[in-house]
């Protein structure tokens, strides 16, 4: 079929994108409709000792000024995060209480204290503004070096130290007498710098109380509305799980940041219970970067041993990651499964350790961001085999080469089987098509301009669709990892797919269709993807850790498994032939060899009118199913960066980017490469641009974009992208996902390109103009 796998079709989507027509969550307008403002914190760590709503009350408008005590007087319960991760020694972490609206204590700056509804925004937020609180504040601490330093200010009672937990995973004393017994070894010291997520489109939420029927309805900013609703029923009593629908319309991204549910939902449901109106909040910018999840915060200092070879003999990782004031969602899995357990990279490795110390600090909570975890381990691990080569003058590629894992399923020493890849294949087509040949005259070239050209290779590997759910429950997840899909094909032969992954820039609505033309014939415009409302769809586990394709398109695969066998039924029943001879081919059910045959809606005419089904068998053309997948999928590449620094000015010009990827088999390559332009546009953001701030007090320096520095089309290259496909072994379409690659890939290829350059490994991101300039002039100093 034109329109099925391998396809470049067009995003079905886009039309309503491209012409304004989406509906987002601060489209929707209710009856009755009042709006949200919060009161929040100006202080990094402050006791609240008072609240005097009186003025603010009296304004014209207001319907209601709500607090922390009011909520946790309703039983509403605190947030928590759902990973239960143990200290080395069996010890629990230690999670501070999260209450939606802080009851006596703040822990970072945009902290709510209270929420004011009324009748408009703009009424709203003026009487936000007039609600008085009495703060005595408490010193703080905003950097992780610091948070566990003695006598630090400590953010929650129950955490000692500022310490969340100390886990560690491999063989600390193996690992340690290997560094020992190698010809050299290598340290670095890493900055992870801290991001904020931006999307395009900011958080919201428009929460409906049905006093009547006594139900709730929140449209929300979700990537995944019925995690969502579990976790707002079963963990903080907002309203009964079959009493609460969760709908998440069209969403302009997430990155990470809308895995999570925030304060901010919790109170609107709350609130249109109290005042008996639908309850709209929408952030803003400032608001955004304020109170959005934020990504990364590691600092690492490592060491990796060399045999006289060349060959890797140990890696030993010490790592501090800040999760802010309170943990997030996933916060926990973020520095330990989704980073240690990828610390083997690209490369046989028989000797790990790392040491994760997670803290507390007054800050926003961290946690997944595009990639989370994985492409702080790719940045360690990509860094780390640069700086090696060049301090044993060697070619960084051989390194790399003499290191690659060659066959698989290959087990790491810290957990990860990877089923399949070609690493040297990635890296040669890379080589390849980035014209490595060429880079000495690019280079000789670039200094006649007075510019200095540096090269920098990435070779990545990272690990999505988490799964299978017993073992990530063994390992502390609360929740399973599975995803569920149901095909109804409706009487006239079109087809319903209804969905538990949630599309919020993704493209579902094209290739989940493609799937389901490639495999009954139908053009894709005759299929609908049902997704992102919990009354349509019973179940699902939405979308993140690029896991739709490789999970959710495998639950709808199963169940058109189910369809196609009942389809085969009823055609050999109507056909007078045998199920075993009957095929499905361009929407057409065929007896194979002969020309009898049905039209496919026929098949689907037959199934409802049930005036000729084989005997007991139920009307109707509709099945679903529940996929697990049996281990994750492992997408790799090998990422080139060329850039020009002017010696100058310091200004990083990136040049040339060729991307070499292995997403097993591909459904929609044009959807693809989207994917990998997007996620490299990100890292090459985290690399050169961006970086969240705050100061020693913990008050926050990049709250704007005239602060915070995000990449722009005139700051990234056109790319070269080349696919060197090894088709997944563990899912029935042999997929690997592509959602966070470009992200996890690029960073460590720009910086090692831009400290080629420069000729000096000490260079920290993001390598902003004045960091390079005064790193090369740190180098050249005498
Ligand atoms: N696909 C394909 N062939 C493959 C693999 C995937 O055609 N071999 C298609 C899929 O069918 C899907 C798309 O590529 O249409 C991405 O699939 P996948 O890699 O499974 O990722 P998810 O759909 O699960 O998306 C999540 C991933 C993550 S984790 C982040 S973060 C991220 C990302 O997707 N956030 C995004 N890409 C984003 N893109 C946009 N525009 N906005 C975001 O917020």
């Amino acid at each position: 079929m034109s329109d099925g796998i391998g396809a470049r079709v067009k995003r079905k989507e886009d039309k309503r994108f491209i012409t304004g027509k989406g509906k987002y969550t601060d489209d929707i307008r209710m009856e009755n409709q009042a709006y949200a403002a919060f009161v929040r914190s100006p202080h990094a760590h402050a006791k609240v000792k008072g609240i005097d709503a009186s003025a603010a009350e009296a304004m014209e408008g207001v319907v209601a000024v709500l607090t922390g005590a009011q909520l946790t007087g309703d039983g509403i319960g605190n947030l928590i995060c759902g990973w239960a991760i143990n200290s080395k020694d069996g010890s629990p972490m230690n999670m501070g209480p999260w209450s939606a609206l802080a009851t006596d204590r703040v822990r970072y700056v945009g902290d709510a204290v209270a929420v004011v509804i009324a009748d408009s925004q703009k009424l709203a937020r003026n009487a936000a503004e007039a609600v008085v609180v009495d703060y005595e504040e408490l010193p703080a601490v905003a950097h992780a070096d610091r948070a566990l330093a003695k006598g630090a200010p400590q953010v929650h009672d129950n955490a000692p130290g500022n310490l969340i937990y100390d886990w560690g995973i491999g063989d600390d004393a193996a690992t340690q007498a290997a560094l020992k017994g190698s010809a050299h070894v290598t340290e670095l010291h890493v900055t992870n710098n801290r991001l904020s997520p931006n999307p395009m489109e900011p958080r919201s939420a428009v929460a409906t109380y049905d006093e009547a029927e006594d139900h709730y309805t929140l449209y929300t900013t979700s990537q995944n509305p019925h995690v969502a609703r579990l976790v707002l029923s079963a963990f903080y009593n907002v309203a009964p799980e079959h009493k609460l629908r969760v709908i998440a319309p069209d969403v302009g991204g997430g990155f990470g940041s809308k895995i999570y549910i925030y304060p901010e939902e919790i109170t609107c449901l709350w609130a249109s219970m109290k005042t008996k109106r639908s309850v709209k909040w929408t952030s803003d910018r400032t608001e955004a970067f304020m109170t959005d999840a934020h990504g990364r915060d590691h600092i690492t200092t490592a060491k990796m041993g060399f045999d006289k070879d060349g060959k890797i003999t140990g890696f030993h990782v010490d790592t501090v990651a800040n999760f802010g004031a309170y943990m997030s969602l996933f916060s926990s899995a973020v520095p330990t499964y989704l980073y240690a357990t990828l610390l083997s990279g690209q490369y046989d490795i028989h000797n790990i350790y790392c040491n994760v110390r997670a803290v507390y600090t007054n800050t926003v909570p961290v946690d997944a961001y595009r990639g989370a975890g994985r492409p702080e381990a790719c940045y360690l691990i990509e860094r780390m085999m640069e700086t090696a080569a060049r301090e044993m003058g060697m070619d960084p590629a051989e390194l790399r080469r003499r290191n690659f894992i060659q066959s698989f399923p290959h087990q790491t020493p810290v957990i990860m089987n990877y089923d399949s890849g070609d690493f040297p294949g990635n890296l040669d087509k890379a080589l390849k098509a980035a014209d490595i040949a060429g880079f000495p005259a690019r280079k000789a070239e670039a200094a006649k301009r007075g510019k200095l050209r540096g090269i920098g290779y990435s070779c990545y590997i990272e690990a999505c669709g988490i799964a299978p759910s017993a073992a990530v429950g063994s390992l502390g997840a609360g929740v399973g990892l599975w995803e569920s899909a149901e095909v109804r094909v409706n009487p006239v032969g079109t087809i319903e797919i209804l969905t538990g992954s949630h599309s919020h820039g993704q493209g579902h609505e094209t290739t989940f269709a493609q799937i389901v033309s490639d495999r009954f014939g139908v053009p894709i415009d005759n299929v609908s993807i049902v997704h992102g409302d919990t009354d349509k769809v019973q179940m699902g586990m939405g979308t993140y850790g690029s896991r739709s394709g490789a999970v959710g398109m495998s639950a709808i695969v199963k169940a058109m498994d189910k369809v196609e066998a009942k389809v085969k039924k009823i055609a050999a029943h109507v056909l007078e032939a045998s199920e075993d001879d009957i095929v499905i081919e361009g929407g057409e059910v065929k007896v194979a060899g002969t020309d009898r045959k049905m039209a496919w809606h026929e098949v689907g005419l037959a199934a409802y009118t049930a005036h000729n089904l084989p005997a007991g068998m139920e009307p109707g053309l509709k099945e679903g199913a529940f996929y697990d997948p049996v281990n994750f999928t492992f997408p790799a590449g090998a990422y080139i960066a060329e850039v020009e620094v002017d010696p100058d000015t310091g200004v990083t010009k990136i040049v040339q980017f060729t991307a070499a990827d292995d997403f097993g088999t591909i459904i929609n390559p044009n959807i693809v490469e989207g994917q990998v332009h997007g996620g490299v546009a990100q890292g090459i953001g985290q690399a050169i641009l961006e970086q969240v701030v705050y100061d020693e007090g913990g008050q926050l320096l990049t709250g704007s974009y005239m602060d915070y520095a995000m990449p722009r089309a005139d700051d990234v290259p056109f790319y070269t992208i080349e696919h060197n496909t090894t088709v997944c072994p563990n899912n029935p379409l042999g997929i690997k996902g592509c959602g966070e690659a470009g992200a996890i890939g690029a960073p460590p290829a720009v910086i090692n390109a831009i400290t080629d350059a420069i000729g000096t490994n000490d260079l920290q991101m993001p390598a902003t103009p004045a960091r390079v300039w005064a790193a090369l002039n740190a180098a050249r100093a005498p």
